[in-house]
């Protein structure tokens, strides 16, 4: 009887010990994450395996030739539904703008991440923020950038007073029984490339890397924001060692990613199939290593001038791969330049037709 209840006993153990290790698999870059921010980065994990989730940036708000109308989307009249993942862009919040700089009006902002977390999608936030030194925006260098706002440097108490304009946007994204909703924080992208003060020739390897570190340690430890997964992302690359030139370290990253655009007419579609391949082998490599989430943090053809692109090119690149999301950059329509730009069909656009067909692959993952 006694060795029966041992038994039993050890049974019971046994599966606690399954069921802990089960919510607790995943260590988030926080180690004060919220409840929910452990939850989805978990879940990420967990749906590895099932398909590639598809985002696309500012969705809701506007699409080629509208905006704002009511729960309009250039997804959902493409696909036929809603994407899985929302990315939003906080750029001049800094400067206490009520929109940011693609014309966004940021309370409205705050309510479609709430709709959209209730639907059950996955928000994410990118922040192109103004040059601190300059004023100017996050295209106009200058030599010093970096180094002036980090510890010590002339603008370190500007740079955290835009962080503060970030923590009051983040911790009033609540959810409806009250929970911080988590979401995936993405500034300082394309940091390989040197379009942005941050980038390449602009500031020291070490001094990324600081400024990667110093941004997350005054949210979560100064700030107590402790809501948000962090994502690293370059722009293109072709190593494992010239990803990780920048990388500010396994304790700061959640997300690992990168991005990429189809440049040039669809005589390429076979080289960037080949270096998307390459490079998401390259990226599911480094995350499985790490235990992090491998990512297509940005990416698209501007004008999708290619009626296949999506399951010819697309598809292609992404077919053998296990990572948690690809997102698709934004559909801003006819510019003030008088350019268009969009990644997106469109209801009647070139590739609609092919983009239905790509979304019934059960490889790619919609609201549904
Ligand atoms: C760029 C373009 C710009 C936009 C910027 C920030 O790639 O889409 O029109 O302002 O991103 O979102």
């Amino acid at each position: 009887m006694r060795i029966f209840k041992k038994i039993i006993s050890l049974f019971i153990l046994l599966f606690y010990m399954l069921l802990v290790a089960e919510v607790t698999t995943a260590q988030t870059a926080d180690n004060e994450a919220t409840q929910e921010t452990r939850y989805l980065l978990n879940n990420l994990h967990k749906q590895l395996t099932q398909g590639i989730m598809f985002g696309h940036q500012n969705d809701l708000a506007y699409g080629v030739g509208w905006k704002y109308e009511g729960k309009r989307s250039d997804v959902k009249e493409t696909a036929g539904q809603y994407q899985a993942v929302y990315e939003w862009e906080l750029g001049r919040l800094e400067i206490d703008a009520a929109e940011n700089l693609d014309g966004v009006s940021f309370n409205k902002m705050k309510q479609y991440i709430a709709d959209a977390y209730q639907c059950g999608g996955m928000i994410t936030i990118s922040w192109h923020l103004n040059n601190p030194l300059t004023g100017k925006t996050a295209w106009e260098f200058a030599h010093g950038t970096v180094e002036s706002i980090l510890p010590g440097g002339s603008k370190n108490e500007l740079y955290k007073s835009c962080l503060d304009k970030k923590v009051a946007f983040f911790l009033h994204l609540k959810a409806k029984k009250g929970e911080f909703i988590p979401v995936i924080f993405r500034p300082f992208d394309e940091q390989n490339g040197s379009w942005f003060w941050w980038g390449k020739n602009h500031c020291t390897l070490e001094q990324l890397k600081q400024l990667c570190r110093f941004t997350e340690t005054y949210l979560q430890e100064v700030k107590n924001v402790h809501n948000l997964l962090d994502a690293f992302n370059t722009d293109r690359f072709d190593s494992i060692e010239a990803y990780l030139e920048r990388y500010p370290g396994d304790a700061y990253v959640d997300i690992m990613g990168f991005d990429i655009y189809q440049k040039g007419d669809i005589l390429v579609n076979d080289k960037l199939i080949a270096e998307v391949d390459k490079s998401l082998t390259l990226l599911e490599k480094m995350a499985a290593d790490k235990n992090k989430i491998p990512a297509l943090t940005d990416f698209g053809y501007n004008t999708v001038p290619d009626s296949l692109w999506w399951t010819n090119v697309f598809y292609k690149a992404l077919k053998k791969h296990t990572i948690a999301y690809v997102l698709a950059w934004r559909n801003a329509g006819k510019k003030s330049t008088d350019e268009m730009e969009f990644y997106m069909p469109y209801k009647g656009q070139l590739s609609a037709t092919n983009f239905k067909i790509f979304t019934l692959t059960d490889k790619i993952i919609f609201e549904k």
